[in-house]
C-alpha cells in the first residue's frame, strides 16, 4: 500500500487531472502576459494572446524560455511578482559564469513544501521518519527544498547540510537517522568514511535515500543501498522550475512522478523543437502552472529523458520521467561520436571490483580527441598477480569501448585518489581548447 501526502490529488483521474492543468495554464498565460514585459514581449511577437490557449495542445503555440533568457534578465527580469512578494531567491551557477537566479513568492515556497512532502511519502517516509539533509544549505535549492518538505511531512528534521562527514555519521547514530536526503556521490563517499571509521551497517538506522541533482546509474544505485542498507530513491529537480520536488520515484522505481499538477512537462526534439509523444527521447521542457514569482513557460531543461504515460502500481496518475540519461549540453562529443558520461559510468560499475569512483579525461592530441578514464579499484586488487590486474583493465576498455563506440585508455588508482565531492561531483575534466 502506497504512502501518500495528498492521495486525492496524487492518484486523481486523468481526465481531473488534465482539467485542472488547462484551468491553472489558462490563469498562468493570462498572469505572465500581464505581470512580466519579457513574456509579453515574447508572446507579441509570437503573435499569440492568452485567449488562444483553450486546450492543452495549445501549449505548443507559447514561445520557449531558455536559461539564456534568464541570464540575459539577471536578476530579476523573468519575476512576475514584484520584489516585494518574493521572499526569497536561489540560484545555480551553470558552466558559464552568471548565476541563474530563481524567485518565490510565499505561494511558491508552499508549492515547493507540498511536492517535497509527496515525494518523501512516496519515498515511505512519515512523521516517525528521522531525516539527515545533507544536501548544501544556500543558493543551492537541495538543502532548504529537502528540509521544508520534510517539515511539511513532520518529520523530525536535520538541517545537517553538506560536509563534516564525521559528525554526520555520529549524528546517523546517535539520532537513529532513517531518511538521507544528499547527492548519490555524497552517498557514496559517506559509505566510504563508514567503512574508515569502523562503523557496520547494524550501528545505522537508515531505511531510505532521496538522491540527486545529478545523474547516477542504477549501478551505482545497487552500490548505494549496498553500502549504506537502505533503499535509494531518485529524486529530480532543478532550481529554475523549483529545485528538488519535480519528480521522484516511487516503491516502484520504475521512473519518477511527475507533479503534474504544477509542473507541465513535454518532450521536445532538441534541434528541430517539435513536441515528442509518449516514449519517446528528447529534451524536457517544463511549464510551471501554479508558482507566481518567476513562472516559466516552457523552460528548455536540456535534460534528456522520456516520459512514461502507462498506469503505474502505486496507484498515481501522474506521468513517470526516465533516468535523466545526460543533458544535451554535457554531451561530450568525442572524436566525433556523441557519449554521456552515464553511458561510461554504467560500463564501468558492470564489472566487479571496481569503485563507484571516476573521472573522464579528454584531450586533443595532435589534433586526436583521446579519451582516459581514471578509476579506482578495490585495493586488495592491487596486490593481486600483474596479469589479472592487466587482464581486468584489458577487459574493461574492451567493455567501455563497445558501449561508447570509441577507444579508451583505462588507469586504475588507489581508493581514495579521485577528489570526493560533497556536493555534484565532477566526472569530467575537458582539456580540449576547442
Ligand atoms: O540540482 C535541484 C536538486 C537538488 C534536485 C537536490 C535533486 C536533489 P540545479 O542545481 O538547478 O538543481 O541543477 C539542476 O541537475 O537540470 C539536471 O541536469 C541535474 N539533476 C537534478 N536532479 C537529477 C537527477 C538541483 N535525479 C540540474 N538525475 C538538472 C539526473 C539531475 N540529473
Amino acid at each position: 500500500m502506497s504512502n501518500y501526502h495528498e492521495k486525492e490529488l496524487e492518484t486523481m483521474p486523468r481526465e481531473s487531472l488534465e482539467k485542472l492543468q488547462l484551468k491553472r495554464l489558462q490563469t498562468l498565460v493570462e498572469y505572465v502576459y500581464e505581470k512580466c514585459d519579457f513574456y509579453h514581449k515574447k508572446m507579441d511577437e509570437a503573435g499569440i494572446k492568452p485567449s488562444d490557449i483553450k486546450s492543452l495542445g495549445d501549449l505548443k503555440k507559447l514561445p520557449f524560455t531558455t536559461k539564456q533568457d534568464l541570464r540575459d534578465n539577471y536578476p530579476y527580469g523573468m519575476f512576475s511578482a514584484p520584489t516585494n512578494e518574493i521572499v526569497r531567491i536561489h540560484a545555480s551557477s551553470g558552466t558559464t559564469g552568471k548565476l541563474t537566479v530563481a524567485g518565490y513568492t510565499q505561494n511558491d515556497i508552499d508549492v515547493w513544501s507540498t511536492v517535497m512532502a509527496r515525494s518523501f511519502a512516496a519515498c515511505d517516509c512519515s512523521n516517525d521518519s528521522i531525516v539527515n539533509v545533507a544536501y548544501g544549505y544556500g543558493l543551492f535549492t537541495g538543502g532548504l527544498g529537502a528540509h521544508y518538505g520534510s517539515e511539511r511531512l513532520g518529520a523530525l528534521t536535520i538541517p545537517a547540510s553538506s560536509g563534516n562527514s564525521k559528525r554526520q555519521l555520529q549524528m546517523f547514530k546517535d539520532f537513529k537517522v532513517t531518511t538521507l536526503c544528499c547527492t548519490p556521490s555524497y552517498a557514496l563517499y559517506l559509505a566510504d568514511e563508514m567503512k574508515n571509521e569502523g562503523y557496520s551497517l547494524s550501528d545505522l538506522s537508515l531505511k531510505q535515500g532521496l538522491f540527486g541533482a545529478e545523474p547516477w546509474s542504477e549501478e551505482m544505485r545497487v552500490q548505494i543501498e549496498k553500502k549504506l542498507g537502505l533503499k535509494a530513491y531518485n529524486i529530480y529537480g532543478l532550481s529554475e522550475i523549483i529545485g528538488p520536488g519535480v519528480s521522484i520515484e516511487c516503491e516502484y522505481q520504475n521512473g519518477s512522478h511527475i507533479w503534474e499538477d504544477h509542473f507541465l512537462p513535454e518532450i521536445i526534439d532538441p534541434k528541430t523543437l517539435e513536441p515528442m509523444g509518449y516514449g519517446h527521447q528528447g529534451e524536457l521542457v517544463f511549464t510551471t502552472i501554479s508558482k507566481t514569482g518567476m513562472p516559466l513557460l516552457r523552460y528548455r531543461t536540456r535534460d534528456l529523458c522520456s516520459l512514461i504515460d502507462e498506469p503505474c502500481k502505486c496507484g498515481r496518475t501522474h506521468v513517470r520521467m526516465t533516468k535523466v540519461i545526460g543533458r544535451s549540453d554535457d554531451m561530450l562529443i568525442i572524436g566525433g561520436v556523441n557519449v554521456f558520461p552515464s553511458q561510461i559510468e554504467s560500463a564501468l560499475f558492470s564489472m566487479k571490483g571496481i569503485e563507484p569512483h571516476y573521472q573522464i579525461i579528454v584531450d586533443r592530441i595532435n589534433n586526436l580527441d583521446k579519451l582516459e578514464i581514471q578509476v579506482e579499484i578495490e585495493d586488495e586488487l592491487f596486490s593481486d598477480e600483474v596479469k589479472n590486474l592487466q587482464n581486468l583493465k584489458s577487459q574493461l576498455e574492451k567493455n567501455v569501448s563497445s558501449a561508447i563506440s570509441i577507444s579508451v585508455k583505462i588507469h586504475f588508482v588507489s581508493r581514495g585518489t579521485i577528489e570526493r565531492s560533497i556536493g555534484k561531483a565532477v566526472r569530467v575534466v575537458d582539456k580540449r581548447r576547442i
